[in-house]
Parts: C-alpha cells; sequence; structure tokens
C-alpha cells in the first residue's frame, strides 16, 4: 500500500456538506492499491468504540494515477470526528489526523489513535455555510446568443455601415450587423421549438465594439440593441415560456469609453475616478507600454479597482438593478478569476438578496476550486470538461481511458452539488465552433453533443449549433445566425430537439448518478450508466469509424429499450442478464437504452 499516494484534507471537496444534513467524505488511494476502504465516524463529543461507525466507501473515480473513495455520512449531532481504514489482502492501515497505524483496531499502540482529538474533523454544519445552487439550474438546458449575430428584429436601431444578413457574411473584428433585443423576442418561438429553457447573453450594455466587452455604461442596454424597455420586456416574454435569462457582467474592467475613464484620461491624477483604476503613474500612456492595468494588454479595457468602496457600490448596483428591477435570472462573471475574492462574495450576497435563486456562474477556465465554496459562486464554465469531450470525440486525440480519467478527475475536483450545476458547454463566442472542431463530421460533432446532454451538470448550446453553423476562431465563430430554413440543417436541429426532449424528460440524465462502463485503453467508444430510483440509463457511442464489439458488466438486470433518437426507426428490446451485456456498433453510432418500467 503506497500510503505516500494517500491524501485527504478536511473542510475541502474531499469533505463538504452536501445539504443541510449530508455530509460528502472523500479519500485518494494510488491506482488499484487497496482493496476496500472504511470510513470510521462518530460524534466528536462522544467518539467510543461504542458509538462509531465503520461505513464501506465507494469507489467513485480513478483517474491516471488515483482512485477516489467517496461515502455519505447525515450526522445526529450534524458534526463528526472521522478516520479511515484502508484494507489490503490481510493488512489494514488505519489513517487520521495523526498519521498511519498498521494493525487492527484492538492491537496494541492503534488504543494510542483513538483518542478524539486525534481524528479529522467536519465541526459543524453550519446551514448558512451549505453551498446551494438554485434548483433550476439543474433542469436548466441553455443556449448561448451573441447579441450582435442572432437576429435583426428592428433595422431602425442598426449601427452605421451594417452589413448584409447574408450565409457567406463574414464577420470581422469591428464589423457590424445589426442583432438585437427585438430580434430575439421574435425568435423565442424558434427556441421554445427547440426546447432549450435558458438562455446566456453575451453583454448588452452600451459598450462601443460589436461583442461589447468594453463597456461604456453599464446601467443601460446599448442603443443598438434595444433599450431598457425592451429589455425588461424580453425578460417577460421568455419567462412566459418557461425561459431563464442570464446576463454577462464584464467587472473585471471597464471600456476606454466608460466616462469615469475618460474623466482619468483628462484630469490624470485630479480626476475624481483616478482611483477608480489601477493606475501606476500619470498621465495615462499606452507606448512604449501600458502605465495601467487592463485585460490583457487590450488598452481600450481599464481594470477596475473593485476594492475602491465607489467602484464597489456602483457595479454591486448594477448587479443588483438587473436581477431585481429587469428580472434577469442569473450572472455570467466575464473574467471571473482576476476579481479579488472579497468583492464577489459582497456581489453574492447583494445578487441572492435580489433573488435567492439567481445563478452566479464564474468564467474561469480552469480548476476553480477557490471559488466554489459556496461564498462565491455556484459553478463556472466548465472549459477543463469541454476540452476532454472535444479532444475524445471531436479530435480523437486521446482514448477512452484518458478521456474517463479526465472527466472523474473534474468530477472529484468539486462538491457534488457544484457538478449538478457546472456550466457544460463543448463551444463559445471565444472558441472555434463544435462542427468545426469535429473537422465537419456531423457524425462526431453528434456523439459530443450527446454525451454533453446526458451528461452531470448544465449544457449549454452555442446559438446556431443546431443548424449546423460552422466558425473558425474569434470572429470567425460569431457569423450572423442562419434563418433561411434552406440553408439550415434541419436533421441536426431535430437530433438537439430530440436530445433536449430526452434530457428534459428523465430527471436521471440530469441529476442522476453517472458511472462509466466501459473506458479501455486504446478504443475510441465508450459507455456509461445514468440511473435515479425510477430509470436507469446505459449509453454506448463509438467515435470510431469501425465497427466495434465489446461487453458491459456490473448492470442491473431486466429489460431495456433502446431509446429512438436520430433517425432509428424500429423499436428494439435488450435484456441484462447476468449484469452483463454485449454491445455491438456500427461505425460513429450511439446506443441509448433505458430500462422498462
Ligand atoms: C480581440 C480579438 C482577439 C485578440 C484580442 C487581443 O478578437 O483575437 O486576441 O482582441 O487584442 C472580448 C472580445 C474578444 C476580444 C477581447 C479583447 O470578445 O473578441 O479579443 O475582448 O478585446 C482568457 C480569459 C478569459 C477571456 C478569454 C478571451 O481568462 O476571461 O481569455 N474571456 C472573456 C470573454 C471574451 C472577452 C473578454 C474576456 C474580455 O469571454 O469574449 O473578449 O472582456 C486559455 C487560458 C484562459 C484564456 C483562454 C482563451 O485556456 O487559460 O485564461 O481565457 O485560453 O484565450
Amino acid at each position: 500500500m503506497l500510503l505516500e499516494a494517500i491524501h485527504h484534507q478536511p473542510k475541502s471537496h474531499y469533505a463538504y456538506a452536501y445539504d443541510r444534513e449530508t455530509v460528502h467524505i472523500r479519500v485518494r488511494t494510488k491506482r488499484d492499491d487497496v482493496d476496500h476502504v472504511h470510513l470510521i465516524w462518530g460524534d466528536k463529543y462522544n467518539f467510543q468504540p461504542e458509538t462509531i461507525t465503520t461505513q464501506e466507501m465507494k469507489k467513485v473515480a480513478s483517474d491516471r494515477l488515483f482512485d477516489y473513495y467517496e461515502t455519505e455520512v447525515k450526522p445526529p449531532f450534524r458534526r463528526l470526528a472521522y478516520a479511515f481504514r484502508f484494507d489490503k489482502d490481510e493488512k489494514q492501515v488505519y489513517y487520521n489526523e495523526l498519521g498511519f497505524k498498521e494493525g487492527s483496531m484492538n492491537s496494541s499502540g492503534i488504543g494510542m489513535l483513538w483518542s478524539p482529538s486525534g481524528m479529522f474533523e467536519f465541526p459543524f454544519l453550519n446551514p448558512v455555510d451549505v453551498n446551494e445552487p438554485p434548483e433550476w439550474v439543474k433542469d436548466a438546458i441553455f443556449y448561448q446568443i451573441f447579441p450582435e449575430r442572432f437576429a435583426n428584429g428592428d433595422p431602425s436601431l442598426n449601427p452605421e455601415g451594417v452589413e448584409a444578413w447574408t450565409s457567406d457574411a463574414e464577420p470581422k473584428r469591428d464589423n457590424f450587423f445589426g442583432g438585437d433585443l427585438q430580434g430575439v423576442i421574435d425568435h423565442l418561438d424558434y427556441l421554445q421549438e427547440l426546447g432549450i429553457n435558458a438562455i446566456y447573453f453575451c453583454p448588452i450594455f452600451e459598450a462601443f465594439s460589436n461583442h461589447k466587452y468594453d463597456t461604456i455604461d453599464y446601467m443601460r442596454v446599448d442603443p443598438h440593441f434595444g433599450d431598457n424597455e425592451l429589455a425588461k420586456k424580453m425578460v417577460a416574454e421568455a419567462h412566459k415560456r418557461g425561459i431563464r435569462v442570464m446576463l454577462d457582467a464584464v467587472f473585471n474592467h471597464s471600456g476606454y469609453y466608460f466616462p469615469p475613464f475618460q474623466d482619468v484620461l483628462k484630469n490624470g491624477e485630479k480626476s475624481r475616478f483616478a482611483d477608480w483604476f489601477h493606475v501606476r503613474e500619470f498621465p495615462l500612456k499606452t507606448e512604449p507600454e501600458l502605465n495601467y492595468d487592463t485585460f490583457g494588454f487590450v488598452a481600450s479595457m481599464p481594470k477596475l479597482n473593485t476594492e475602491h468602496p465607489e467602484v464597489k457600490a456602483y457595479l454591486l448596483e448594477v448587479a443588483r438593478y438587473w436581477i431585481e428591477d429587469i428580472g434577469c435570472d442569473g450572472w455570467r462573471l466575464d473574467v471571473a478569476n482576476e476579481v479579488d475574492h472579497q468583492f464577489w462574495r459582497e456581489f453574492r450576497q447583494v445578487v441572492k438578496k435580489a433573488n435567492p435563486e439567481a445563478y452566479i456562474l464564474g468564467e474561469i477556465w480552469h480548476n476553480s476550486n477557490a471559488w466554489l465554496q459556496g461564498d462565491q459562486f455556484d459553478a463556472v464554465m466548465n472549459y477543463p470538461v469541454t476540452n476532454s469531450i472535444l479532444d475524445f470525440f471531436a479530435k480523437g486525440e486521446i482514448d477512452a481511458n484518458q478521456f474517463m480519467g479526465r472527466i472523474q478527475e473534474m468530477q472529484i475536483a468539486y462538491p457534488q452539488q457544484v457538478n449538478e450545476v457546472s456550466f457544460n458547454l463543448l463551444d463559445s463566442h471565444d472558441t472555434p465552433r463544435l462542427l468545426t472542431v469535429a473537422d465537419g463530421s456531423k457524425e462526431l460533432m453528434k456523439l459530443a453533443a450527446l454525451f454533453q446532454l446526458t451528461f452531470t451538470g448544465t449544457p449549454c448550446i452555442y446559438y446556431g449549433d443546431e443548424v449546423g453553423m460552422d466558425g473558425d476562431h474569434d470572429p470567425d465563430c460569431r457569423k450572423p445566425m442562419v434563418w433561411d430554413e434552406s440553408d439550415q440543417d434541419r436533421d441536426l436541429f431535430t437530433f438537439y430537439q430530440q436530445m433536449i426532449q430526452l434530457r428534459k424528460q428523465y430527471r436521471a440524465l440530469r441529476d442522476g448518478r453517472f458511472r462509466f462502463l466501459s473506458a479501455q485503453e486504446g478504443t475510441a467508444y465508450t459507455a456509461y450508466e445514468r440511473s435515479d430510483d425510477k430509470n436507469t440509463f446505459i449509453i454506448a457511442l463509438n467515435s470510431s469509424d469501425e465497427n466495434v464489439q465489446f461487453s458491459l458488466c456490473d448492470l442491473k438486470d431486466g429489460t431495456y429499450e433502446r431509446v429512438l433518437i436520430d433517425g432509428k426507426k424500429e423499436n428494439e428490446t435488450w435484456n441484462v442478464k447476468d449484469c452483463s451485456l454485449n454491445v455491438e456498433l456500427a461505425p460513429f453510432e450511439a446506443l441509448i437504452l433505458k430500462n422498462k418500467v
């Protein structure tokens, strides 16, 4: 047993409150190194041999190097003292805060270990500290809209020099096509037909550029998009159709034409806004290098000093206004990891007070645990999962075993309630489109989307993917939406519609348990199970261009029916006997089986 590989950290994603009565405990071991792991737990004020419970932990994830075990406990007095026991062959090793001890519980020496002061502790489960993301997000299927490119509903608002909305239009860094909020309202029925029930809007506030990440006025809808009244109407119209609305908060930096920044440019040190930004010396200059902080090295995006009380008060009022007065359901936070944690803690208080059900989503491309402890964000844009899905299904760069490792590594990286509302996207306005990443292969695109739509977490579809739009890196991924049905891929639309419908119909596909059933080294096929108390789905996906045959084991016996998606016509029945099933898949085939009830 490699003790050096064993890891546990109290009060972290290894030991956290899942809800107001349940604590999840996890521990890591070297991969394939132990036979069993047990959690030994009791009340920290009554930790006696007679009162402690020993319960087996379940192996829930494995990556290349490690296995991860998990169990849940509902401590009657909301507090815990605990230790672990690892079994391998005849050997037993105990592990608590004092370290490791070999032997049986009664053997000499172990007694020492059992003083409560040596145990790991979960000191108290205080309800206010429980990370409780809004329930609705588990059921949400988001659709991302880049407002300048979705639909032009009011040409009278067009910016000067607007270009024609054609299927071969070429998006550039600085050209405009005239998309607006009326255009969105006009197409809410389309979105309803597709089945999505939440929209993520890229910024809609007044700004200079076509992407609007360079805000001029945070309290005002961009005049080329409409006005605040129209935004309110749009939100109400969306709500009528059961669609929630999330806006983009660009609080890390303002735009160049943000009046306080203009004032600093003009008045330098004497400006009453001089401390609103991070200026190293006055007057401001951009050559030979910037003497103020910005987003990246973009001179037109000066970084806001979110520690400054006035800046804070201003931005927190913005946060409140769009939720409380306009009725929006959440915020996506731009460049979230470069803004101070303290600001986000206060932001959360304000937003949740305005609407306790609001969703707070950080834009962070990396492991984000520091923001996901319940005091800042509900979730982050789950780019590590995006990249794993793309690398396996769309690019074929990793095998099933590496795919499983990377997916499970992310699942174990966060508390489970965070995974349940993680924002799982396959592309966005910042990346090439899914179809382009899949090198134009619709079959591979469908497999990636199928995984996304049957996986734990909240899926988001980038506008136009559902009708076969392609596009490379920004700005190419921001083409005007294809509205002419004859130019739309209707087969793809139907596929998305069916998958969305399926996810909406079965809770097991949203927040049910997820486990891999097949993920062999060197293979380009995988299988997994989603299940809850009622339904069990077995899903097998072949992203290779060959017929494949494999067997699955450790399944629930019974009769399963094939779920008919993607043009499959025949009704098929499958039997799982002795917990196993043989599967044969044609090239790029997807098989979804559901237990017959
Ligand atoms: C424009 C051009 C780019 C050019 C850039 C620099 O389009 O091609 O490289 O200028 O001059 C917005 C616009 C962009 C615009 C940018 C600057 O949408 O079109 O780029 O402003 O004017 C990192 C950040 C992450 C950020 C991405 C882009 O961590 O927060 O970079 N994403 C948000 C938005 C963007 C937005 C901004 C930030 C600025 O979603 O749309 O850009 O408000 C790795 C790293 C990540 C990195 C990621 C992507 O994985 O780990 O940290 O994200 O790559 O680069």
